[in-house]
């Protein structure tokens, strides 16, 4: 989609720090991470958020999570743990308009979920 940051870096045309990319999943560092380890796992497909999502994309949407995995594993995050989370619309904070897994890790993280 045009005008989308994330649809540029899945594409290439905008620059980012890629661990994984497939025919349908992108993953890359996050510009601004929280955590020593932050990537953000993206379909490639422009899907705006978790309110868009159709029974259509429960394939991709379980590649999401297998690449997700894999790159946890990369980054050695499995023995130790890590965060997934999906914010969707404003109450969650979620700042850019094409669906994304943060995978956070590396260090000990408090319980907060709000
Ligand atoms: P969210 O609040 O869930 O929409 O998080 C969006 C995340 O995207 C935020 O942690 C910062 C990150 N981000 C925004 N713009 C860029 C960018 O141009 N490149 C990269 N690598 N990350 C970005």
């Amino acid at each position: 989609m045009k005008d989308c940051i994330f649809c540029k870096i899945v594409s290439g045309s905008a620059p980012a720090q890629v661990l994984f990319r497939d025919a349908q999943v992108t993953a890359f560092r996050d510009i601004h991470p929280v955590a020593p380890t932050h990537v953000l796992i993206v379909p490639n497909q422009h899907i705006s958020s978790v309110n868009e999502v159709t029974p259509s994309d429960e394939p991709l949407l379980g590649h999401l999570f297998t690449v997700a995995r894999q790159v946890a594993e990369q980054e050695n995050l499995t023995a130790e743990g890590y965060r997934l989370i999906v914010n969707t619309g404003r109450n969650a904070g979620q700042v850019v308009f094409h669906l994304h897994l943060h995978l956070i890790g590396g260090q000990r993280m408090r319980h907060s979920m709000g």
